[in-house]
Order: structure tokens, then C-alpha cells, then sequence
């Protein structure tokens, strides 16, 4: 076999003795069988182990649980009185989901994920998740998002959530009711941290625990005492994102990172490895990672099955059922699995003819196995130097009855009749809580809750405040805070670049600098770029402010000679985070939450290639809203033109409309440097001083030009989004406007001479910052207008910054879509000629880019002439001059057209 083929140029100094281990091996598979080699080899990996032999780690193990019964520590609790907790909540969350539904048609929910981990979550909740009220902020706790109704269940045992709330579950417009899922956005006091977008929270959770070691590192914040917990499903881990980062809380030692992966075998249409062993391939896939792998499979009554296994046949039994097989073992009778899972073996049908048929329906899996549970998490919590998975295995829709259990529908099922809640009371032993004539028909099903004084209460509300207080909880307590740079990290930019000739992006570079160096605010600007620096000249920081590596620089770079070398460092302040967009925004949202999770504000500023922002990690940025997120997001080398020879994959002529749809991102696209740094000042200013929870895009081109100073008085305009940045000429007949966004500027320019010298036109010269903006507050105008039909109407700023005509005609060119600009057409009175870059991007020159998607300087020329003439301004015939004077083909291809 090809795999072991390293071992023939490996050095045998003792054939001889090789050959009789290898003898001895065959010996025994011939005499004992499989079963007993296997073990005999398991042995002796375990004894390579304790003598520190460092042979190389089994990726995979039998299928039975990692800790065995010998080594299971005591338990502190009482888990008749937990168990009766658990009941309760079980109880609530089915409640609140099916009352949603009686009385909200079709308003969703779900019942079996919490149905199938409520034990996952309870031990956690009474033994291991921290709270905050020791003031040093806590463990993080990334629910599954779709297990929401256990956690809502929870609250409201813990008085934190009321009745009426619970009724409210997923109505929510009027301001009372409670999200669907975890959304800080919504319920900024309760969830912290947004899951329900599949993958988003393992990845990010992993980049959180990471987060929380750069804090620690940099002598931030002490983070020693806090953990990341995150809930996975087992159909969740098929996402990309969610394995996609496992190796680096390895290489990062992150010891302070715990997965708990809900295996209950099915996803949302079936079984999610029916044909194979999901917690098997999981594991070979966490071990291959290096991470701690904790197996929680069965549940106590099979230690004693497996006690009496001495062929190995029930061992056998479990490691060749696939989960299919187990799936149909959850939904049949004690009948069934007698006959198929231990008959067809009379050994194995012997080791359980004491066990009645109810009795083996009801054999546990790990998963609900709550001493087993709190092993695997006590452990987990006890490991060093590597982050730990719990693989525990349990049944969908558990105790809500056969209806429901284990049934391929059960993902979606979100009602329950009376006679299924009587069977799931009883599942529960509620029957006197909850009496009989509770759940008459037309009668609704009670919440049921503790009296506060009883035991069971004490107990609940003991075991938080022994671990510092309830969770999830968002609360933000800022610790140290930071305030406003001061005015020279600024002031150089803003000053304008003299002679020379320089791109926003390396005038941001030098004010990302600037502010690293601020007294005030330096120690907590996070800069992040994947893999990009130098291509954004930013690998002039590495050497001042250092790359961010856990374990230091323990090689001498190649390039140590040199003024700005690679320089990692444990304290260092750059998350350089090579190849990854998605990693790289999970560290930007654990840094632009960390005022809200950690107290301590930071001023994170990722720096990505623009075409692979919005468009790559869309959802992400989508979730960082959600998170309520404080930070800059850079899209260098934005432009469908400017960023020349690159082509169709890397050209970025839309992400200013992707952003467009994000409620809580500004959009910015900025011409010159002053811009850029008045647009950056005025951000921190509302992150820190307004505490609003917003995210500033801005795009950063590469084009080189003069950068002038800042003229006086524009900074109100500039945040506005549009401002008048040049008047027209004295002279010319004719008046028009023309307006530019970012390296458009070129074009506009040289347009607005052109347009004087031989068309006899006057252009005003506008910069457009941002059209997202002024559309914003032209909706919020009309809005008013419409609700308020009797008053004198509110006329949108863009209307009014660009007047009822006597500025002409309205010409916007853009280095993005035409879609850019037409945010603001409607409330344009006069005509509007957008001139944008439609289509897929192609590998040439800026020239003849620009030519190419018609927004050069000819053609700004022709389009000002052109909506002249749809004025009467000047007659159709000079258009058509200018058409022929300029050798543009009419008939040329629409570079929009791809189908040809
Ligand atoms: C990105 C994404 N795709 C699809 C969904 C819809 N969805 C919600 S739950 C679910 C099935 C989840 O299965 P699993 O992860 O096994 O969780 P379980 O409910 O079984 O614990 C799906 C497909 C989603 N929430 N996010
Ligand atoms: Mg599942």
C-alpha cells in the first residue's frame, strides 16, 4: 500500500526481530481472528503513547466512548433535581414553538434540535459556562441558532424572560417579541453572538478564542479566564466554513476553544451520512487536525453491555452499523432492535435476554447521558495546548414522542397535537404539574415555572450564581475605553501630496500608520489583511508594528537585514492571516465586538482586494451588522479600470451595490485623500464618541495622482455624500453638472475642460462620496412626505444640493455600475446620464478599460451633450459631431453583452 511506503526507507537494524513481531501478528489473526488483532494493536499504540515513543496518532478509534466508565469523575450535582429542570425546560421551549403557531399560522420554529441537545446545553449552563459578573466578562457561548427555544425556555425560568415574551416567539415587529434566532441586532441585551447562518458561527468561533489570546498577548486584556463554546450541528459541519479553519486553533494552541457537535444523524431532509458514520469521519477529521477529540456515544446501560463483550461483538456490531441503521433503531420497538441490531448474533442476542423490550428501546445515547456529558466537558475544559471537540451522539426530537423522535420530517415539525403532549408529559413525568384539564382540547398548553423558595429554583438560580451569572447576555460595560486620536494622524493626509503622485490606498496606508502611532488610540487599531499587504504597500507596517504569531518568531526571516523585514511577534499588533476572507472578517467581527464581549473597544480596519469583500463574504459582513459591529472595511483595488490587467475575476465594479443592501454599512467611495481620511475621522467619531454600531466600507483605489489639499468648508459635504467640488467656467453658453466618485475623477476632469474649451459647455465638477447615503436620506424624505400628505413637503438633499436646473443637466460617472449612481436618479429633477462599467471586467490598460466601458473622457463629452440635447439645449447633430470627432464606433458592442 502506497500510504505506508515510508516505512521501506526507514533503517531496519534488526530483522530479525522485525519478523518475529510481524510472525507474532499473523499468529494471532489466524488463531483469534480481526477482532483480537485489532485490539492487541490498540494496546500497543496506547503503550507507545505512555512511553512517549511518538509513533504517529490514530486518526480514527473504535466506535465506542473516548472516556471509559474507570475514568468518569464524580459528579458534584444532583441530577434528579437538574433532570427535573431539564424537564421543565423541554417542556417550555415545545410550548412556545407550537403556541407561535396556533396563533401565527406558518410562523415557524423548531422543536427537535433543542429536543435532541437540551442536555448539551443544561450541563454547560449548571456546571461550565462562565457569566459575567465577575467583571472579567466571561465565556462565549455560540448557540445553535435554531436551538433557540431551549435557551428562551431557560430564561424564563431564570425570571429573565416573561410569559407574554414567550408568546411573542418570532413576532416581533411591535418591539416585545423575541427573534427567531440569535440576533444581537434585535435583542441587543440578550444574544450576543449570531449563529443561524450555517457555518458563520464555528468559523467565527474559532477566530474568537484566537481574538482572545491576541488581547491576552498584548497585554490588552486579561482573557485567561474565559472560554468560546460552540454548538455545531452534525449537518452544520457539511458548510465549508465551518471545517474550513480547523487548523489554526491547533497551530494557535487555543486550549480556550470547545466545540460540542450535536450529532443526532439527521439534517433537514434525512439522515446526514446514512450510508456512513458522521461522528466517525468527524473524528478522523478533528484528530487529523490535531484537535482533542472527546467521543460521547453511549449512554451508561451499554457499559455494561460492553463489560460483557469479551469477543468483541458488540463492538463489531456498533463499529459496522451505519448511521442509517441507528437512525431507524431510534424510530423502532425494543422488538425490532432485538431482532436486528443484537439477533442475528445468538452472543450478542444472549448478552441482553435479560433487558426487556422497553428496556432496550430506551438503551441511551451519549448525548442525553448527563454524567457522560459532564465528563466529556470537564475534560474539555481541562486540556492544554490544543481545542477540544465533543462528538456526542443523540436522537432528533427526543421525549417529544414517536411522532416526532428520529422521523426525517422532524426538522420541521413545529406543531403538536393534545394527545402528542400528553405522551410528551409523560415522557417528562410532568403529569402532576401539569394536570389533565390544562391541555383539554381548545385549551392552551401552560408554560410551567418554579416557585421561587423551592428547591428546584434555588438550585437553577445557585448554579449561575456560582458561575458568575446567566448567559446568553449581552451587556456593554466598557472597561477602557479609548478616545479620539488627535489631529496629526490627519493632518498629513488632509494636507494633500504637494507634488508627488499617490493612490487613496497609499494615503491610507500612511494614516492606518499615523494612527497605529497615536498616543490616544494606537495600542488598539487591528490592522487585518489576507495575504495582501504589499499589494497594498502596507508590508512597510510589519516591521514597526509586527505581525500578530502566538508563538513569536522562532526563525530568522529571510529579509532580517533589511529596513522593513517580516517581523512576527507574540505582542505583535497586525493580523496577518494569510488566504482567508472569511477568517479574516471573523477576526474583524471579534474585534469590532470586542467593546460589546470584552468592555474594551478596538478599531479594527481589514484591508481585502475589493472584488473579494462583498461578493466573497457577503454573509459574514451580513453577520458582523448583525453583531453589531464597530470597524472599517477597505475594499483596495476597487474599479472595474483602475485596477488594469487583472480581468474579469479580480475587477470590482459592484461591491458598492452589494453594500447598498447592508442596512448598517456606509458606503463610501472617496476620490482623493483628504476624502478618505475626513470619511475615516468622522467613523471613529461615531464608533466612539456617538457609540453607534455601524461599519464604514470605503473603497481604495490604486491609480496614482496628484492628491490636492483639503479645500476649506467641504467636511460637512463630504459626509453628506455629495459636494460641489469645482465651479464651472465663466464663459461657455451652456451649464452642466457633472458628478464623480473615486479615480472617476480623472474623466470628469479632464471632461469638464474639454467641454469648456470646444463645446462651448460650463460644467460644475461634484464629488459624490456617497450615493448609498444620499439615498438614504432622499427615502427618509419621501417617506415623510408620503405619511404626512398635508404638510409642506421635505425636499430630498440631493434634489436640493443640485437644484431645480440651473445647473443643467446631470452627468454622473463612476468607476462601479451604473446602478451606483442611479441610487439617487429619481430625485434628480433634471436629466441624468449615468456612465458606469455594466458588465465583466477584462485584462488591458486603464486607456483602453476606460474606453471600453464608455467612460473616458470622450464619453463623458458625449453623454453631457447628449442629455443637452434631450433639453434642447443643443441640437442632436453636434452630439453626433462629437461622436465622429472622438472615432467612437455607434455601432461598437454594448460592453454589457456576454451571450454572443
Ligand atoms: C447557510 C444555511 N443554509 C441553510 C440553512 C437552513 N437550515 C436550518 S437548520 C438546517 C438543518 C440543520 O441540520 P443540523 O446542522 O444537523 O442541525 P440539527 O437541527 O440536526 O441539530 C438547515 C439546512 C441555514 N440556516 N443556513
Ligand atoms: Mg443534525
Amino acid at each position: 500500500m502506497i500510504i505506508d511506503g515510508f516505512v521501506h526507507q526507514l533503517p531496519d537494524t534488526d530483522p530479525s526481530e522485525t519478523r518475529e513481531w510481524l510472525d507474532s501478528l499473523d499468529a494471532v489473526v489466524d488463531a483469534h481472528g480481526k477482532t483480537r488483532a485489532r485490539f492487541l494493536m490498540s494496546k500497543l499504540l496506547e503503550r507507545a503513547r505512555e512511553l512517549q515513543v511518538g509513533s504517529p496518532a490514530t486518526v480514527s478509534t473504535p466506535y465506542v466512548n473516548t472516556i471509559p466508565r474507570e475514568q468518569e469523575p464524580w459528579f458534584p450535582g444532583d441530577e434528579d433535581l437538574e433532570r427535573r429542570i431539564r424537564a421543565y425546560i423541554r417542556w417550555n421551549a415545545a410550548v412556545m414553538v407550537i403556541k407561535a403557531n396556533k396563533h401565527a399560522e406558518g410562523i415557524g420554529g423548531h422543536l427537535s434540535t433543542f429536543a435532541s441537545s437540551a442536555a448539551l446545553y443544561d450541563v454547560g449552563f449548571n456546571w461550565f459556562f462562565r457569566g459575567k459578573e465577575d467583571g472579567l466578562a466571561g465565556d462565549a457561548l455560540y448557540i445553535q441558532g435554531h436551538a433557540a427555544p431551549g435557551t428562551y425556555a431557560r430564561a424564563y425560568l431564570e425570571g429573565r424572560i416573561t410569559e407574554e415574551q414567550l408568546d411573542g416567539f418570532r413576532q416581533e415587529t411591535d418591539g416585545t417579541g423575541l427573534s427567531s434566532y440569535p440576533h444581537p441586532r434585535l435583542m441587543p441585551d440578550f444574544w450576543e453572538y449570531p449563529t443561524v447562518s450555517m457555518g458563520l458561527g464555528p468559523l467565527n468561533s474559532i477566530y474568537h478564542a484566537r481574538f482572545l489570546r491576541y488581547l491576552h498577548n498584548r497585554k490588552i486584556d486579561d482573557t485567561s479566564g474565559s472560554r468560546v463554546w460552540c454548538f455545531v450541528g452534525d449537518g452544520e459541519v457539511d458548510e465549508p466554513e465551518t471545517l474550513g479553519a480547523l487548523s489554526l486553533p491547533v497551530r494557535e494552541q487555543l486550549d480556550n476553544l470547545v466545540w460540542v457537535v450535536n450529532c443526532n444523524l439527521q439534517r433537514l431532509d434525512g439522515p446526514v451520512r446514512g450510508n456512513g458514520k458522521i461522528i466517525q469521519e468527524l473524528e478522523a477529521i478533528f484528530r487529523g487536525a490535531g484537535w482533542n477529540v472527546i467521543k460521547v456515544i453511549w449512554g451508561g446501560k451499554w457499559d455494561e453491555l460492553l463489560m460483557k463483550d469479551r469477543d468483541g461483538v458488540l463492538l463489531n456490531k456498533m463499529n459496522t452499523t451505519v448511521d442509517g441503521e441507528f437512525q431507524r433503531y431510534a424510530v423502532e420497538s425494543g422488538a425490532y432492535i432485538r431482532e436486528h441490531f443484537f439477533g442475528p448474533d445468538p452472543r450478542l442476542r444472549k448478552m441482553v435476554e435479560h433487558l426487556s423490550d422497553d428496556e432496550l428501546r430506551t438503551l441511551p445515547r451519549g448525548g442525553h447521558d448527563y454524567r457522560k456529558l459532564y465528563s466529556a466537558y470537564k475534560a474539555a475544559t481541562e486540556q492544554t495546548g490544543a481545542p477540544t471537540v465533543i462528538l456526542a451522539k443523540t436522537i432528533k426530537g427526543w421525549t417529544l414522542g414517536p411522532d416526532v423522535e428520529g422521523r426525517n420530517a422532524t426538522h420541521q415539525i413545529k406543531k403538536m397535537t393534545v394527545d402528542q403532549l400528553r405522551v410528551l408529559r409523560e415522557r417528562l413525568y410532568l403529569q402532576e404539574v401539569i394536570p389533565e384539564d390544562a391541555l383539554a382540547d381548545g385549551k392552551e398548553p401552560p408554560y410551567i415555572r418554579f416557585q421561587e423558595g423551592s428547591i428546584e429554583h434555588g438550585y437553577l438560580m445557585d448554579r449561575r450564581k456560582a458561575l458568575d451569572g446567566s448567559l446568553p447576555s449581552r451587556v456593554v460595560r466598557t472597561k477602557r475605553a479609548i478616545a479620539m486620536p488627535e489631529d496629526k494622524p490627519f493632518a498629513e493626509v488632509l494636507a494633500g501630496s504637494g507634488k508627488q503622485e499617490v493612490s487613496t490606498t497609499m494615503a491610507f496606508t500612511r494614516l492606518l500608520r499615523n494612527l497605529c502611532r497615536d498616543p490616544k488610540l494606537g495600542h488598539r487599531v487591528v490592522p487585518i489583511i489576507p495575504d495582501e499587504a504589499r499589494t497594498f504597500g502596507m508590508d512597510a507596517l510589519f516591521k514597526e508594528f509586527k505581525i500578530y504569531a502566538a508563538q513569536g518568531q522562532v526563525y530568522e526571516p529571510v529579509d532580517a537585514q533589511l529596513l522593513l523585514s517580516y517581523t512576527e511577534a507574540k505582542d505583535g499588533q497586525i493580523l496577518e492571516e494569510g488566504i482567508t476572507e472569511a477568517g479574516s472578517m471573523a477576526s474583524f467581527i471579534a474585534a469590532a465586538t470586542s467593546y460589546a464581549h470584552r468592555g474594551v473597544p478596538m478599531l479594527p480596519f481589514f484591508t481585502f482586494y475589493s472584488m473579494f469583500g462583498f461578493q466573497r463574504v457577503g454573509d459574514f459582513i451580513w453577520s458582523a451588522n448583525d453583531s453589531r459591529a464597530r470597524g472599517f472595511l477597505l475594499g483596495a483595488t476597487a474599479g472595474r479600470t483602475t485596477l488594469l490587467g487583472e480581468g474579469l475575476q479580480h475587477q470590482d465594479g459592484h461591491s458598492l451595490i452589494l453594500a447598498s443592501a447592508h442596512p448598517t454599512v456606509e458606503a463610501w467611495d472617496p476620490a482623493f485623500a483628504y476624502e478618505m481620511a475626513t470619511i475615516i475621522r468622522h467613523g471613529i467619531r461615531e464608533m466612539l464618541v456617538d457609540e453607534r454600531d455601524v461599519i464604514h466600507y470605503l473603497t481604495l483605489y490604486n491609480e496614482n495622482y496628484v492628491m490636492p489639499p483639503m479645500p476649506e468648508g467641504v467636511e460637512s459635504g463630504i459626509i453628506q455624500g455629495l459636494y460641489r467640488w469645482a465651479e464651472a467656467p465663466d464663459g461657455p453658453r451652456h451649464r452642466a453638472t457633472i458628478l464623480f466618485s473615486g479615480t472617476a475623477q480623472g474623466a470628469a476632469r479632464a471632461g469638464q475642460a474639454e467641454l469648456a474649451d470646444r463645446w462651448d459647455v460650463g460644467a460644475d465638477l461634484w464629488s459624490a462620496t456617497s450615493y448609498k447615503r444620499l439615498r438614504e436620506e432622499a427615502l427618509a424624505a419621501e417617506r415623510w412626505n408620503r405619511l404626512h400628505p398635508t404638510e409642506p413637503p421635505r425636499t430630498p438633499l440631493v434634489t436640493q444640493l443640485l437644484g431645480a436646473g440651473e445647473g443643467g443637466p446631470v452627468v454622473a460617472v463612476t468607476d462601479f455600475m451604473k446602478a451606483v449612481p442611479d441610487q439617487v436618479a429619481r430625485w434628480v429633477r433634471q436629466p441624468f446620464v449615468p456612465l458606469g462599467t455594466d458588465g465583466f471586467g477584462r485584462s488591458d490598460t486603464r486607456e483602453k478599460l476606460r474606453q471600453f466601458f464608455e467612460i473616458d473622457m470622450p464619453h463623458v463629452v458625449v453623454g453631457t451633450l447628449w442629455a443637452l440635447a434631450q433639453q434642447g439645449e443643443v441640437k442632436a447633430e453636434t452630439v453626433a459631431e462629437a461622436i465622429a470627432h472622438y472615432d467612437i464606433d455607434p455601432e461598437r458592442t454594448d460592453p454589457r453583452q456576454f451571450d454572443l
